[in-house]
């Protein structure tokens, strides 16, 4: 299995679809520097942190195996800091499993806690393309809800990072997949304009539409074969094969 990461992201946002509280510098989270994105909560749920555009460029028609998520965190002291959302975002939405662990305290230092592995999807299916898209990223909100120590909770976030694993396609795969695919959208094609023909014209003029183009099908197909293999390997004209068989009925 090959891998490409771990990378960093290239955009960092506050999203505010989960939460109520700002994350303060999010950019700090592209790099592991002891330079963090922070958050002062009190009782309640943060935004969320959105990494984005980690310029993937994992090669066409690869099978994608896994993505791994790597969040370095900390909570700075007796507090009570846990996950309240960790998903990815596939496309720019938030979609797929949920994967953070409401009941494990964050760490008290610098730790890169693992989101993911290399066998897992996330509950999405993926393509080269989805991963190489610039809006390809993940989404972390956390929590204080509890604090036992003081008026605020620390959230501290260092640096986030991707690594996603996938098994390189071949030649052969692709050629498959591109004939196998062209064959079903072309026959989802004819049946839907059939179908349609049906509902706007009457009932006698489409079943007989349909059955001349799947007879005709069928002839050209099986003609297409055993006349031309008759004619040029035994080269006999057309009538001496009525004699012949006369001959061999004797
Ligand atoms: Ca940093």
């Amino acid at each position: 299995m090959s891998y490409e990461g771990p990378l960093s992201p290239g955009t960092m946002a506050d999203d505010v679809t989960v939460g109520t509280k700002v994350w303060t510098n999010p950019d700090n989270t592209k790099i592991s520097d002891n330079v963090y994105a922070r958050l002062y909560a009190t009782g309640v749920v943060s935004h969320y942190l959105k990494a984005t555009n980690f310029g993937f460029a994992i090669p066409t028609g690869a099978i994608i195996n896994g993505i791994k998520v790597e969040v370095e965190k900390k909570q700075p002291g007796n507090e009570v800091a846990k996950d309240n959302s960790v998903k990815i975002i596939k496309g720019g939405v938030i979609s797929g499993d949920e994967k953070a662990d409401t009941v494990t305290q964050w760490p008290i230092s610098d730790t890169y806690v693992i989101y993911g592995s290399s066998t897992d999807l996330w509950g999405e299916t993926w393509t080269t393309e989805d991963i190489n898209n610039v809006n390809f990223g993940f989404v972390l909100s956390g929590t204080n809800v509890g604090s036992v120590s003081g008026p605020a909770a620390d959230l501290y976030i260092d640096h986030v990072r991707i690594t996603v694993y996938y098994t390189a396609g071949t030649t052969t795969s692709s050629t498959s997949s591109s004939t196998s695919s062209s064959t079903s959208s072309s026959t989802s094609s004819s049946t839907s304009s059939s179908t349609s023909s049906t509902s706007s014209s009457t009932s006698s003029s489409t079943s007989s539409s349909t059955s001349s183009s799947t007879s005709s099908t069928s002839s050209s197909t099986s003609s297409s074969t055993s006349t031309i293999f008759y004619q040029e390997d035994f080269n006999i004209p057309y009538g001496e094969i009525d004699i012949l068989d006369r001959i061999g009925n004797r």
